[in-house]
């Protein structure tokens, strides 16, 4: 009691409630006054920190964190009462008719968006040293996620704002959360690389807070085993950026700009933005509060399944079902199989890649209720069957796509599926991970996503008439892949398949050895035929024709193995690297 007088009157509050709380551990070890000070005092500023980063303060995540806790323990089952049952949503096959016109809508909406890009994870999976967005999601140009993402939608802004004619917004801003663990870096990429083309003030920084972690079952919070002044903390979750956008008056600055959408998105998925505009379409088309992006999902894949829950009591809600409580929730709701194909070779789940649409007006209007709390769960790992104590301390967690599970039924939630070749290739998973993923079912690996990017624009230019050779396997960092030509464009040349089909003409012809590179946004290919390495300059925007048959020894692909520590990391988790030997560049 004596330490209290070296507490400022609001850390005094703060000792107070951590003692109703059934805090008292976290000082009652404290010395006499006069001993260890500045490390008292930095202790209550650290609470006072966590007290105000999370919506309701401390004493309501130490409620939380007691009744979850107690829920665990007692083996409740957070689905108890609800049967899962396939929904139905919007499902979109790319390049047809509905597909078409549903860019179009999107696109001419973007202006009214806002981006918000979730960067705070490690991405413990990949086990990659630095921040994920810097990886390349190609090593044919080299681009980084966050300059692909950038890129994009600096696209979308120019041709949306041209549609508009002047009216309206005429930028469309990009809120990126990170974390300590992700922070500094972010901003070193973006300063360093003058922020990919974006003016500076286009783009806010939301940083997420860790949470406190937990020592057992009554909640108390752990002090760091090596500083008995530190509360130990943990990672939250993405479910932090709804908390962020409000709490920093954000989302409310874009409602007054008149903005109408916020479109979330995550670190590592370099499809996408193919994705994107088609999926506004529907938003809009369908007026959506909440639109989730979907793909057809393998049974047991590590993504998760959009199920429709429904009550004894008849409520009912379309929500995402995480991949590791799928399982058990079928099993315990009449599927005796539980995550299984059906005979489509599917999970009849769509899978949720976490590509979320909302419409800002109810999405303030919620938020300005909850003040973004997203319901939390919490995954302690018990050191026996008594589940008495932790093996490690635990924390609450929550996660972006839980956010309509406080919605009223009324709300307008929908999905909407696409193929997975044109809209999901994250990469998350280590090479040794990656090699071990049941046969059939994606890698979600740095191979696979940097292969993904050269099939679906070969695909993309298949369907826009070009003749593409089919691709070969082989098979890198243990992973079998298929190798399509290494084809790949700004988003400014095509940012949509219309932008694409209006600017390939004639017949025109690519082999699978070839490469070609598209930096122009005003480049036509009319009647080319490609065997070899070809790059298309002029990324000011001069008009380029480019034709006829065009042959060289090319680009090609050279194994490497994920061990080999002479290769940058970045390289070596693809278990490949392009040996750049001759190439033809226009104009
Ligand atoms: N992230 C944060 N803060 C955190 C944790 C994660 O910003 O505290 C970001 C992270 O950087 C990434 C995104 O959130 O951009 C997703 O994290 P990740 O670890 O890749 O998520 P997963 O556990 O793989 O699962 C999420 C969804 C799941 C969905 C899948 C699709 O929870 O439902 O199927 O992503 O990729």
């Amino acid at each position: 009691l004596r330490n209290l007088s070296l507490l400022s009157p609001e850390q005094v509050e703060l000792a107070k409630m951590l003692l109703e709380m059934g805090q008292s551990h976290l000082f009652e070890h404290w010395p006499e006054p006069g001993v260890d000070d500045d490390k008292k005092r930095e202790l209550f500023n650290q609470v006072a920190r966590l007290n105000s980063s999370y919506p309701g303060g401390l004493a309501s995540y130490i409620k939380t964190a007691k009744e979850l806790l107690a829920d665990s323990k007692a083996g409740k089952n957070p689905y108890d009462g609800f049967t899962p049952s396939v929904p139905s949503g919007e499902s979109l096959t790319f390049g047809d008719d509905t597909f078409l016109q549903y860019e179009d809508a999107g696109v001419k909406e973007a202006r009214k968006a806002a981006f918000v890009l979730v960067a705070g994870g490690l991405g413990e999976r990949l086990g990659y040293n630095g921040i994920k967005v810097a990886l390349p999601l190609e090593t044919t140009t080299g681009t980084c996620f966050l300059q692909h993402y950038i890129d994009s939608i600096l696209a979308l802004q120019e041709t949306s704002c041209r549609l508009a004619q002047g009216d309206g917004p005429t930028e469309i801003p990009l809120a990126i959360m990170t974390s300590d663990d992700t922070h500094s870096r972010t901003v070193e990429l973006l300063e360093s690389n003058a922020y990919f083309g974006m003016k500076p003030t286009q783009v806010k920084f939301l940083k997420q807070e860790k949470v406190a972690c937990l020592d057992d079952n009554d909640a108390r919070v752990a002090l760091d085993p090596h500083n008995k002044y530190k509360i130990q903390t943990k990672p939250h979750g993405h479910g932090d950026v709804h908390s962020l956008l409000y709490s920093s008056g954000v989302l409310k600055e874009w409602q007054d700009a008149g903005r109408r959408w916020v479109v979330f998105f995550q670190d590592t998925n370099g499809l996408l933005f193919k994705a994107i505009p088609s999926a506004l379409g529907v938003s809009a088309t369908k007026g959506y509060h909440v639109n989730s992006l979907a793909v057809p999902r393998k049974a047991k894949e590590a993504i998760g399944g959009i199920t429709k829950l429904t009550h004894q009591d008849g409520r009912t809600m379309v929500i995402n079902v995480e991949y590791n409580q799928l399982d058990p929730l079928l099993r315990a709701s009449g599927y005796p199989d539980g995550d299984v194909n059906s005979e489509t070779g599917y999970s009849p789940f769509p899978g949720n890649i976490n590509q979320l649409i909302f419409e800002i007006g109810p999405y303030l209007e919620e938020l300005t209720k909850t003040g973004g709390a997203i319901k939390e769960f919490v995954n302690p790992k018990y050191k026996d069957s008594t589940k008495t104590a932790f093996k490690s301390s635990t924390r609450l967690e929550c996660m972006m796509q839980d956010y309509p599970k406080t919605l009223p039924p009324s709300a307008r939630v929908g999905f909407t599926v696409m193929d997975a070749w044109v809209a999901y290739a994250p990469v998350k998973n280590n090479p040794e991970d990656a090699a071990k993923v049941p046969k059939g079912n994606p890698y979600h690996s740095a191979t696979s996503g940097e292969m993904a990017i050269y099939k679906a624009n070969s695909l993309i230019l298949r369907k826009a008439g070009v003749k593409v050779d089919d691709p070969v396997l082989q098979v890198f960092n243990g992973q079998e892949v298929e190798v399509w030509p290494r084809i790949v464009w700004k988003p400014k040349w095509g940012l949509t398949y219309s932008d694409v089909k209006g600017k390939v003409h004639g017949n025109c012809s690519v082999t699978q050895r070839s490469t070609m590179v598209i930096e122009a946004p005003n480049c036509h290919i009319v009647d080319l035929s490609l065997d070899g390495a070809l790059i298309i300059n002029a990324a000011d925007g001069t008009e380029v024709e480019v034709s006829g048959p065009l042959q060289n020894r090319g680009w090609t692909i050279e194994s490497v193995d994920y061990k080999d520590t002479s290769v940058p990391e970045e390289v070596r988790i693809r278990g490949f690297k392009i040996n750049k030997i001759e190439q033809l560049v226009k104009p």
